[in-house]
Formats: C-alpha cells, structure tokens, sequence
C-alpha cells in the first residue's frame, strides 16, 4: 500500500489534518514532514512516520516521495500574508517554488495533490461581497500572488500533464489546537486565548472589518472531501471557493463576551488592516456544492461556543 505525505505538517492546518489523515487512513500510512521538527506532541509522538522536509529542495521532495512509496500529497508548507510582506522574497521562493517542486515530484511518481489556495488571491479591484468564483484577481500582497501563481501552476500541471491536483481557497482558519503564524486573519484566533488567558484582548483590525472565516472542523473536512470526490465530476479542480461563515472583529468579540462577560477588546490597527481591507468580506462557494457537494457546518455562535470549550480545556492541561 502506498502512503500519503503532508508536508507544512507541524503549522496550523496540518497540526489537525495529520491526526485526522491518520485516524481515516490509519497511521503509518501518514508521513509528517516539516523544515523544522517540533517536540513531538502526544497526539503525533509514535502516531506516524515523522521526517524532516525542506520543500524549496526538489532533490529532496522527490526522494522523500520515492523512499516513502508516496502517492497522495498535502501540501500546506508556506509563508501567510502579514509574514509574506516581511519576507516577499522567501514568500516567492516557499510558496512558489515548493509547490513547483512538489508538482514536479507529483508528476514524475504518480502522486495525486491536494494544495490549499487562499482568499488572498482577491484584491481590491474583486467584488467584496459574495465574491464569485471565477471573477478578477489582482492582489496587492506578495502572498496572494504566490496564491494566484499556484492556482495557475495547479491547474497547468492538470491540463497539461494530467497530474491530479486540487485544492479550495480557504479563508481565515480558526483552530484550538495550535496558533496561526503570520497571517493576517490570526486575530480571530488570537482573540479566544486573550479572552480565556486575560479577558482582554488589542485587536490589530479595526472593529468593522469583515472577513470570510471557517472553524477547523469544517477546513480538514474541506481537504477530505475534495481529495475523495470523483475527479471526473470536477470542471474546476483548484481554488475552490469554500466559506462557512463571515463576521466583524466587533462581532467575533461580542459573541466571546456572550460566554465570557467582561470580555474587553480594544482596536489598535496595523498595517494589516490594508492587507485585509483589500480581501473580500463573503465568498460565494456555490460552485464547491455543485460539483462535489461542499457545505460548512460550523456559524460563528457554534464555532465560538466550540471553540472556548477546546480551548479552554487545552489552556488548562498545557
Ligand atoms: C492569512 O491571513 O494570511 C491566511 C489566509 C487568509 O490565507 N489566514
């Protein structure tokens, strides 16, 4: 039996995809990689194969395919939004490049991929409300470019080599089990630790700005479904657009407050207000029902209610 490979595995999505991956398909067949390995958590030490991964090394993602008889990868490895402004060069280089290499890799072992595209492959010339899937894209981040970039990479590598690659757009991700990194939507996420930690929180969005999120649930589910449903029913293959639910930062506090009277969130805006300013505040993903059926089940009181129960029980054994 062949093996699936993750790679960006210890970062915010793959620290839930791989004990889900592992869980669906059984664990030694879920290879974890990383640039760097972490202290092994509980839930990942011995649970599977762990390896070390540079993706900006083509010799070596395709030897890691080869020795570990791969023949599915996830492909999360990548630099964020706020980060990939500090950092544009290594942002084109990781994003990019690595998912150049791991296309290659893909086409020359007969590997299928999943890569995961973003909302920040909008700008500020896209319709911001129930942004339509296929319609103008011109970021104005370094990030979102790399995101276009891939989308185009992707769908190139389908067309014209017959690689089986897909993927959704994801918008800001919210999870209890580990922290974003540099991205702009890490707000969302940063507000329930302060709530549960302080009661308070220093927002860096002003408290009207809306953004596209989806709770971590939905976003592994997202992953699943779409590697598991039938490609020949697939007229797009990457990007897709997937949404769950849209709020302001002003709304994220007060539904927190609902279950933590006293919250207090203050607003100090910084630059990444500009960078979220310029992403869509809905999306539209009935294009993601149609073909393979994609509907969140998560809305922001659910998601909030969820989320401080996890978190708080993770705050309270760590
Ligand atoms: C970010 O904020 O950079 C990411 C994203 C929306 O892709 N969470």
């Amino acid at each position: 039996m062949r093996n699936i490979l993750v790679t960006g595995a210890f970062g915010q999505l793959g620290t839930e995809l791989i004990p889900a991956l592992r869980k669906r398909y059984g664990g030694q067949r879920v290879v974890a990689s990383g640039r760097h390995l972490p202290q092994l958590s509980p839930d990942q030490d011995g649970s599977g194969p762990v390896v070390s991964l540079d993706v900006t090394n083509s010799a070596a993602v395709l030897e890691t395919v080869r020795e570990y008889r791969v023949e599915v990868i996830y492909h999360l490895a990548a630099i964020l939004s706020a980060r990939g402004e500090a950092s544009p060069e290594d942002t084109w280089r990781i994003n990019v490049g690595g998912l150049r290499n791991v296309l290659e890799a893909a086409r020359i072992a007969g590997c299928k991929v999943f890569w995961p595209s973003s909302i920040a492959v909008f700008g500020p010339d896209t319709p911001a409300e129930r942004t339509p899937q296929d319609t103008l894209m011109r970021p104005t981040t370094m990030y979102g470019i790399t995101k276009v970039t891939g989308e185009l990479l992707a769908d190139y590598y389908v067309s014209r080599f017959g690689v089986d690659v897909r993927g959704v757009r994801y918008p800001g991700v919210i999870s209890s089990e580990s922290l974003p990194g540099g991205g702009t939507t890490d707000y969302a996420v940063e507000m329930f630790y302060g709530a549960l930690r302080s009661k308070q929180y220093s927002c860096f969005v002003r408290a009207n700005t809306v953004l596209p999120m989806i709770y971590m649930p939905d976003c592994i589910r997202a992953a699943i479904e779409i590697m598991e449903a039938d490609f020949s029913q697939l007229t797009h293959h990457n990007g897709f657009n997937v949404a769950a639910m849209s709020f302001s930062a002003g709304e994220l506090a007060a539904e927190i407050e609902k279950h933590l009277p006293g919250f207090a969130c203050e607003y100090e805006p910084d630059e990444r207000q500009a960078i979220a300013d310029s992403w869509p505040r809905s999306i539209d993903d009935q294009v993601a029902f149609d073909e393979w059926g994609w509907r969140a089940e998560y809305d922001l009181p659910k998601m909030t209610a969820d989320m401080l129960k996890r978190l708080a029980h993770r705050l309270s054994t760590h």
